[in-house]
Parts: structure tokens; C-alpha cells; sequence
């Protein structure tokens, strides 16, 4: 199968931000609502657990045309037929992009998290499919944020596409839309969502600009 495109809007799934609410539900209502790629990125689940609701949303995926990815595990990304990985700075020194490839074979998409504009710019030398950036605004789920000061050049000169993270929201989305971005990952600026299909649909308007 053909690599899957990466770009729009991408829902990071992790359970803990959901506000009680089914994760499974989250993701069916983020499909509904026109979600390009979801991310299993639970970290309290056991394996099997993740082996079971991994089968489900990559199931979920494939039948609306969904990039599945599955974050932290290139092992379980392969067993799952996922779409691709998607790995932080500290994986890649258990897993190196050659590495990761050969376990995910042909065709599957590795993506990288990076936490300044120097480590995107070496990150993306690396040959990943895509490197995510952020966090760019202060989140709960990070102590600590980057800022957007760098992200108009990250965007112009990274040599692969970048999926800006950390703390977008309504209210803040349109900074980033000025400089051009058009490819962002969101947890609770949609999990949190009072209506998940609508604000996800709105938000994949916006970045329709
Ligand atoms: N990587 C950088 S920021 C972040 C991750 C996984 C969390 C984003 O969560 P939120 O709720 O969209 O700020
Ligand atoms: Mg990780």
C-alpha cells in the first residue's frame, strides 16, 4: 500500500486527557468529524491492552482512510499493520531511523518529536517522514514550552514536514495559521472538546485556508 500523506489535522489519543470520557468514542467522533491522522499514544496501558484497542482504531483507520499511528513501539506498529510510528529523541537512541524501517518495512510513515529549532533542523537530516514541533504553547500534558518564535523558520526550512503540537486551541490556532502552518497535532483542544466531530470539523476548516 502506498505511503499515506502526512499532513492536517492529526489527534494525538491518550486516554488520561479525555475527561472520563470512552477513548473509544473520541476517536470514532474525531473520524466522523474528519480527523487525517490519529496517534494511539496511551502510556498507562499493558501491552495486551494495547495490542486489543490498537486493533480496533487501526481498523477504524483503514475503513475512513485515517493514517494509524502508533507511538513509542515499532514492534507494535509492524504486529498492529499500523501506518507508521511515531517516536521521541530518547527512542531514537534505542531505534534509529534504519533500524525502525527495516522492522516497519516499505511504505510506512516515522515520525520524530523535536524541542527547538536546532533539533528540527538535525532531526529532519535524519530522513523521518516528519518531525512534530513543540510543544508551542503552554500545555498541561508538558512543563515546560518552546514558544513560536522559531516556528516560521522551522516551517520554511526544514527539509521534511513539520506537525506543530503543545497547547493549540481555538483561540490560539490563527497565529500559527499567519505564518503558514497547516499541520497540526492536538490531545486536548479536541479530546476535551464539549462536541469532538464538530470542533475537529472545524478545525480541519481552518486549516483549510
Ligand atoms: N508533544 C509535544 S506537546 C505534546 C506532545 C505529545 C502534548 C500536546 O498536548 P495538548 O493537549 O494538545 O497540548
Ligand atoms: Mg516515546
Amino acid at each position: 500500500m502506498a505511503k499515506k500523506r502526512v499532513g492536517g489535522l492529526y489527534l494525538v489519543l491518550s486516554e488520561e486527557y479525555g475527561n472520563g470520557r470512552s477513548i473509544w468514542e473520541i476517536a470514532c467522533e474525531a473520524v466522523a468529524g474528519g480527523i487525517d491522522i490519529l496517534q494511539m499514544r496511551e502510556k498507562g496501558k499493558t501491552q495486551d491492552e494495547l495490542r486489543c484497542f490498537g486493533l480496533a482504531l487501526g481498523e477504524l483507520c483503514r475503513s475512513n482512510n485515517v493514517a494509524f499511528i502508533v507511538n513509542d513501539d515499532p514492534n507494535l506498529a509492524r504486529e498492529l499493520d499500523a501506518d507508521g510510528v511515531h517516536l521521541g529523541q530518547e527512542d531514537l537512541l534505542r531505534y534509529p531511523i534504519e533500524t525502525v524501517r527495516r522492522i516497519l518495512g516499505p511504505g510506512k510513515i516515522i515520525g520524530v518529536s523535536t524541542h527547538s529549532p536546532e533539533q528540527a533542523m538535525l532531526t529532519c537530516e535524519l530522513g523521518p517522514d516528519y518531525i512534530a514541533y513543540g510543544p508551542v504553547f503552554p500545555t498541561e500534558t508538558k512543563d515546560y514550552s518552546i514558544g513560536t518564535a522559531g516556528a516560521r523558520a522551522v516551517l520554511q526550512k526544514s527539509s521534511c514536514p513539520v506537525v506543530f503540537i503543545g497547547g493549540i486551541n481555538p483561540s490560539n490556532l490563527d497565529e500559527l495559521l499567519a505564518m503558514g502552518v497547516r499541520t497540526i497535532a492536538l490531545i486536548r483542544g479536541i479530546m476535551q472538546a464539549e462536541n469532538i466531530r464538530e470542533r475537529t470539523a472545524w478545525y480541519k476548516e481552518k486549516l483549510r485556508v
